[in-house]
């Protein structure tokens, strides 16, 4: 029973009345979607938007992963370019900014079927540069642009209990809202191309931040000759209470590192808010730190891990 990072489902967070309580209320739209990007985020994400009735078809680099879709619904595309011309909205979820390229400026790329009526929505984290290439090609073609980068890992995911930030077009995140409410349990609209970029990079900074400063406890925890159940325990009465301490906690004491949020993308989005940081001047000597930590951590083989393995990085 997994729980996870980003899973605030619990007691505490139940009263909030943001909180998607029931799926079962959510009115699809009868625009057809399209969905770019099967790995741990959007097939859960595709999972939802098939379970509360929209009409989806997907396409994945590696087709295998399209089976399981198919069989709870969807429809598959022989290429990107054929998923845009059959949809509406088209969403994508990829690794990082050199796949978000090869999606949409790609031989068969989303590019290429974009016309007025059409839209794409952008959900992989990735630097705003490429957000911003990628909106003006495809208004430059009269399409509709939305960032809309999700916070949360694999269980939110498969849950459809998302954070969604968005910004861009605000005609398409309104054409969106069963589609978020779908995947998520709160999306917001932070105005401008950009704005949701820079929300997830800043989130996701900070998380890696602590994870790494967390890890860095256990290790000198068990240096100390302390009992890391013990340690946990005494965490789970104080402050350090969270959903992040408890399941990470969790996931270092038994050496559990299955991929909820792989550690490669971790350290991706700490190398692309530390180039944000760079570009406004700003200094971020714990960010910086802990990413040295993460690709220590990738250079030991943890790369496709769980983050919480850049605990290894600091039991040497
Ligand atoms: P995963 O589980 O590592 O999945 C990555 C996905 O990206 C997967 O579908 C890959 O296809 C796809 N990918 C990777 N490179 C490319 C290229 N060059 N072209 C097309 N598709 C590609 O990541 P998550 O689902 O956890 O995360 C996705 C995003 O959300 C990421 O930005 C996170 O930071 C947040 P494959 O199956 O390998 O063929």
């Amino acid at each position: 029973n997994e729980s996870d990072l980003y899973n605030f489902d619990e007691s505490e967070h139940e009263t909030e009345s943001d909180i998607v309580t029931s799926k079962d209320d959510i009115t699809p739209t009868c625009l057809k979607i399209g969905f770019l990007g099967l790995g741990i985020m959007g097939s859960g994400m595709v999972r939802n938007l098939i379970k509360t009735g929209h009409s989806v078809m997907v396409w994945n680099r590696t087709p295998m992963k399209c089976r399981d879709l198919v069989q709870a619904g969807a429809s598959v595309g022989g290429t990107v370019n054929e998923v845009v011309a059959a949809c509406d909205i088209t969403f994508g979820c990829v690794a990082d900014p050199n796949a978000v390229r090869d999606l949409v400026f790609g031989t068969s790329g989303v590019l290429q079927s974009i016309r007025p009526g059409k839209a794409y929505v952008e959900m992989s984290t990735i630097d705003v540069e490429t957000v911003q290439d990628v909106a003006e090609s495809i208004e430059s073609r009269g399409g509709r642009f939305l960032e809309a980068p999700v916070i949360g890992t694999r269980k939110p995911a498969e849950d459809g209990m998302l954070v969604i930030v968005a910004g861009g077009d605000r005609s398409l995140f309104d054409d969106c809202e069963s589609c978020f409410l779908a995947m998520g349990k709160k999306a917001f609209y932070l105005g401008e191309i950009g704005s949701g970029t820079r929300m997830k990079l800043v989130a996701n900074m900070v998380l890696g931040s602590v994870m790494a400063g967390y890890a860095e406890g256990m290790s000198l925890a068990e240096r100390a000759g302390l009992d890391l159940q013990t340690v946990l325990d005494v965490f789970k009465e104080g402050p350090l209470n969270c959903a992040a301490v408890r399941s990470k906690g969790d996931a270092i004491l038994h050496s559990r590192f299955e991929p909820s949020f792989p550690l490669k993308h971790q350290q991706k989005d700490m190398r692309l808010a530390l180039a944000l940081g760079d570009e406004l001047k700003q200094s971020l000597p714990v960010a910086a730190a802990a990413n040295e930590m993460f690709k220590r951590a990738i250079s030991l083989g943890n790369g496709d891990n769980d983050m919480s393995s850049v605990y290894r990085a600091t039991a040497l």
